[in-house]
């Protein structure tokens, strides 16, 4: 008998979603197991799901096992091995009647969603189950997250694998080489446009991105500013935010977490810190991780910073405490 995986999606009826679950039932992201799928939004929009689960039946995935739609999602949590926390709350949006604008209010609102979500988790999903969180602001709502679903055998990571696929294209360029030439691109910090792609550490065809790429007016210029506001570059043009990029992205982490990391090689999360780096503790932070064949997922020790590096670093590590300090009271 095929082995099972049980997979909750939230903000299912949103942009992310529409291209990120069908891909989670195609046989790729988690090979051959039969993926079962709890697919859970707001009660206002809930039904609209019908017409989604609709297409995914029409579409004869092979690998498809159980899927329901709820907007309960303690119901949903109950034994689930992932758990992929797209979503929240936009700025911009009215919510109570207050329009929303400034980011405090964010990190209050969907904070909050989060307190309730990680319990969830941390009481009904399985242990050991991996969540990753997409929703913004990535890195607090997952820190908010952890924090209420008290379950250490549970990874909680925040996605930055979109900012560290964006820097590897922009380096695949720039080296005039193929995207699969670069590996080791690592993301520190939050994913916010102070977050800092490791040029430095990244490895093209053996060689360290360091010795290949000597033009620090390119770094500062260009690199750095194109990979960090990104994100707002796709808005202005397309109106509405990273989509598609954002869902295989999901998708690419997963992938990361299911197979053994090569040697060598790490991947891109932010997950909470321990001490490692000098970085402050107790924050979700951007790190290079590395899955070991037990499926366990650890925080690679070997990358060698720079000043430079570090000097960015800490701006990121800065704004996280900032983000930590605006919701306070959702860590007691
Ligand atoms: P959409 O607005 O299209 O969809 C979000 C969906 O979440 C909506 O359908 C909404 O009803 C639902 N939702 C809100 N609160 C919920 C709750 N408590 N439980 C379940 N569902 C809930 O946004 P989309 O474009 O899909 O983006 C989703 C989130 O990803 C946003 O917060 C966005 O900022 C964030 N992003 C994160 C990225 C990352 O790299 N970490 C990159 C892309 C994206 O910007």
């Amino acid at each position: 008998m095929k082995e099972r995986v049980k997979v909750v999606v939230t903000g299912a009826a949103g942009q992310i979603s529409y291209s990120l679950i069908p891909r989670l039932v195609d046989g790729h992201t988690f090979g051959d197991k039969i993926v079962d799928l709890e697919l859970v939004e707001i009660p206002q929009v809930v039904e609209k799901l019908e017409g989604l689960v609709m297409e995914l039946e029409d579409s004869n995935f092979p690998n498809m096992g159980n899927v329901n739609y709820t907007s309960d999602f303690e119901s949903a949590a109950k034994d689930a091995d992932w758990f992929l926390l797209v979503g929240s709350i936009p700025r911009g949006i009215v919510y109570n009647g207050k329009k929303i604008e400034e980011r405090a209010d964010l990190l209050q609102i969907n904070g909050g969603i989060f307190v309730g979500q990680g319990k969830a988790i941390g009481q009904h999903g399985k242990s050991g189950a991996k969540v990753l969180v997409v929703g913004n602001p990535a890195n607090t709502n997952a820190l908010i997250g952890r924090h209420a679903a008290n379950n250490p055998s549970q990874l909680w990571m925040a996605m930055t694998m979109l900012d560290s696929s964006r820097a590897q294209s922009v380096l695949s360029k720039k080296l005039n080489t193929g995207i699969a030439d670069i590996s080791k691109m690592i993301i520190w910090g939050n994913h916010s446009p102070t977050m800092y792609p490791d040029f430095e550490n990244m490895d093209c065809n053996g060689q360290s991105g360091k010795d290949a790429i000597s033009d620090m007016d390119w770094i500062n210029n260009e690199f750095l500013p194109t990979v960090q506001q990104r994100g707002k570059a796709v808005i202005d043009s397309r109106g509405a935010s990273s989509a598609t990029s954002a869902a295989k992205a999901a998708l690419d982490t997963v992938v990361a977490c299911e197979n053994a990391t090569a040697s060598g090689d790490c991947f891109s999360a932010a997950v909470i810190t321990d001490g490692s780096y000098g970085l402050p503790e107790g924050i979700i932070c951007g790190m290079p991780l590395r899955t070991l064949e037990d499926g366990s997922v650890e925080i690679v020790q070997d990358v060698a910073l720079s000043e430079f590096a570090k000097e960015k670093i800490k701006i990121s590590t800065n704004e996280l405490l900032e983000e930590r300090a605006a919701v306070e009271d959702l860590l007691k």
